[in-house]
């Protein structure tokens, strides 16, 4: 047990969990992290306006309408839509996100393994062992591949920071100018046909909010240089995806390499399963770790019993 259970003052709160199939599991966590408190699942009988604290993924609809004693609410994830789309989301209560939580490294992993993908032509290889094709093509410098990361925040400026430390040329893309070792930085939509025109390799790390989606469009997607690949770990809405569709076809881009989509899961007649540019994973990119998330939960119900800032604070005016 951390030192900060140990401090834990917020005696016995009343905690409600909603959190898709995973009610049970995160109970168990939440009861072992903070025994005093009284935690409930949706499937419970419990009286909604005594919840203090409702931690959610994919809640119900309707749910949050009822809880009018909430003093905060816990994404379940890093991304906050799920909660921020909420037609019955309190105006004044506080939502709170994961940070990292784990998920940092798991991103690393899977953007160093998308990025290496293209950088070592294994699409091309795939698409030639389907015709039983010896080609061998020139291995490309890593050096001189410009990997361009939208969204330097939590996750982004760690997979950013990694594609570095292999060799990567990397650019960052942000709202607010970021310092990162290593990293060539642009902030602003002012700079984005910039960071656009020097990414051979683009990650999408931006959370979804009302600016960022459909960012990526005929528009900008027509703005990375021509052969650029992209990838997609963050949310399906940031990418118009009839224009991706266009630009593989034209042949503008080289290939999409996609762990979300607009509508998940992807349905089964989408044109991404069979493209042969595309490589889609089902949101696996990283989970979030319960271990990580029940101390960064508890401890920012300490914080909030406290009276101070919790951590992971979303700006509804921003989105994220
Ligand atoms: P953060 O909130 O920590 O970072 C968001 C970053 O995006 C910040 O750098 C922010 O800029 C930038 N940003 C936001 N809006 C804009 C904008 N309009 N223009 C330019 N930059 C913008 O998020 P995380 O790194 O924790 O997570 C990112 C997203 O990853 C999540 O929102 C979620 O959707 C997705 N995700 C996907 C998972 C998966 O398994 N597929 C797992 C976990 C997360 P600034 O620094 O200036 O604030
Ligand atoms: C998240 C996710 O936002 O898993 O954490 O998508």
């Amino acid at each position: 047990m951390s030192a900060a259970t140990a401090k834990t003052t917020s005696p016995h709160p009343k905690i409600l969990i909603a959190a898709a199939g995973e009610d049970d599991i995160w109970q168990k966590a939440m009861v072992a992290r903070l025994p005093d408190a009284d935690i409930v699942t949706q499937h419970e009988n419990y009286d909604p306006v005594t919840i203090d604290y409702a931690l959610l993924w994919k809640q119900p609809q309707g749910m949050l309408k009822t809880l009018s004693g909430l003093k905060a609410i816990f994404s379940l994830g890093a991304g906050v839509d799920h909660v921020l789309s909420a037609p019955s989301l309190p105006a004044n209560v506080p939502v709170l996100r994961l940070e990292d939580a784990g998920m940092a490294d798991q991103m690393v992993q899977y953007h160093l393994y998308a990025a290496l993908h293209f950088l070592r032509d294994f699409d091309i290889y795939t698409r030639q062992q389907a015709k039983a094709d010896w080609t061998q093509h020139d291995v490309a410098r890593i050096s001189k591949c410009r990997v361009g990361v939208m969204g330097l925040g939590a996750l982004g400026a760690a997979v950013a920071t990694a594609m570095t430390q292999i060799g990567f040329a990397v650019s960052g893309w942000s709202r607010t100018m970021k310092a990162i070792d290593g990293i060539t930085t642009y902030a602003g939509s002012e700079t984005l046909t910039e960071f656009l025109g020097q990414s051979d390799i683009l990650i999408c790390m931006l959370p979804r909010t009302p600016e960022t989606e459909g960012v990526l469009n005929s528009n900008t997607l027509s703005q990375l240089p021509k052969n650029a690949a992209i990838i997609n770990a963050a949310r399906g809405a940031m990418i118009v995806e009839a224009d991706l569709l266009r630009l593989l076809d034209t042949g503008h881009l080289r290939g999409a390499f996609l762990d979300v989509a607009i509508t998940e899961p992807l349905p089964e007649s989408h044109p991404f399963w069979d493209h042969p540019k595309i490589r889609v994973t089902p949101h696996i990119a990283a989970a979030t770790r319960i271990e990580e998330s029940v101390d960064q939960i508890a401890e920012n119900i300490d914080r909030i019993t406290r009276g101070e800032t919790p951590r992971g604070l979303v700006d509804r005016k921003t989105g994220y």
